[in-house]
């Protein structure tokens, strides 16, 4: 099924970071794109650095439940630390979109509910897919 991250940073080597977590979901589906990495200024939470922002389309063999397992996987090898909610994490992977499924468990929400209002995962999937959509929101260039 066609699958779509959101990839955060704002700690320590951003670049590096991004770019480790990419190679390592590679290992784990089919890479299909990947959006140029954007500098944005934080959203919500307290104070803290400014992220690089990029999103992956990708093709997975795996159940949503499953990939989204893996991904915490690859957050926690990378270093991520839970404390506080929003606030700042050296890699953060967010599950946006699967197919046009529509979850609703306490594991996993798709689509991503904060995805439609945040233009760090919004811009730059745009640039990767103008046509993107977002099941339940519409057209991704019309959320803007
Ligand atoms: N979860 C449910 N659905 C999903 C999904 N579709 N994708 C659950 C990923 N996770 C999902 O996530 C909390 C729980 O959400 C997980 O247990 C998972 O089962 P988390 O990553 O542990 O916690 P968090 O990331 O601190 O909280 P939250 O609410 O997920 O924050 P976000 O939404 O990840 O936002 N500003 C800029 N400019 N750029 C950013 O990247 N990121 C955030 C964090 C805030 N501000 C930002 C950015
Ligand atoms: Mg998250």
């Amino acid at each position: 099924m066609k699958v779509v991250i959101a990839l955060g940073s704002n700690l320590g080597d951003r670049e590096a970071t991004l770019i480790d977590a990419i190679n390592q979901l590679a290992a784990i589906i089919t890479v299909v794109k990947v959006s140029t990495f954007h500098e944005t200024a934080p959203v919500g939470g307290p104070e803290q650095p400014d992220y690089l922002n990029a999103v992956l389309i990708g093709e997975s063999e795996l159940e949503p439940t499953e990939l989204l397992r893996k991904m915490q996987e690859i957050e926690l090898a990378a270093g991520r630390q839970r404390i506080e909610r929003w606030g700042a994490r050296t890699l953060d992977l967010d599950l946006i979109a699967a197919d046009d499924l529509v979850i609703e468990s306490e594991f996993l929400t798709l689509p991503h509910p904060h995805a439609h209002e945040r233009r760090f995962v919004l811009d730059p999937w745009l640039e990767i897919d103008s046509e993107a959509y977002l099941p339940g929101f519409g057209e991704v260039r019309l959320l803007h």
